[in-house]
């Protein structure tokens, strides 16, 4: 993530993660204060044996799409809403990318940041298949979660 103020919002990709079983690292990189930092992580990405990269940013949301320049891995990017635009921002800064380099591009705020993790095991789910199981269980348990609970009063 680009700060650590967006932690609010991408601990619940690590929540989701962990749900999962998917082992993850959790850092600030930022594009703007640490471009060096920036450009390290995604360049030995692969070597250290990362598989998906998943970049929560705000406002003027440089690092998915700068990371996605320095690495061929899959980068999910999760607009984290910022308080002056609501996270509009965010979301143009991440989705509109030129053709060539993509980002894969979340929902804004909390809702992307679980579907981020969700989509990193979609992807991780083609080669692990303890992974495939994992999101299988939690798309089950999700829909038995829903149907359990009916609207209150219209039971
Ligand atoms: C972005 O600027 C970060 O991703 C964060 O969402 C936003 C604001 O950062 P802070 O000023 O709160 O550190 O780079």
């Amino acid at each position: 993530m680009g700060s650590q103020s967006d932690w609010a919002t991408m601990s619940h990709t690590s929540e989701t993660l962990e749900k999962l079983g998917i082992a993850h690292e959790c850092k600030v990189v930022s594009a703007h204060r640490t471009p060096d930092l920036l450009f390290d992580y995604a360049q030995s990405a692969e070597q250290r044996g990362l598989q998906v990269i998943i970049a929560g940013a705000g406002g003027a949301a440089h690092l998915p799409g700068m990371c996605a320049a320095k690495t061929h891995l899959p980068v999910l990017g999760v607009p984290v809403q910022s308080s002056m635009l609501s996270g509009v921002d965010s979301l143009l800064s991440i989705v509109q990318m030129p053709a060539g380099i993509p980002t894969g591009t979340l929902a804004i705020g909390k809702a992307g940041a679980i579907n981020a993790a969700l989509m990193a095991a979609s992807i991780l789910s083609l080669s692990e298949e303890s992974i495939a199981q994992a999101l299988k269980a939690f798309r089950a348990q999700q829909t038995e979660t829903v149907l359990a609970n009916p609207i209150p009063g219209n039971t």
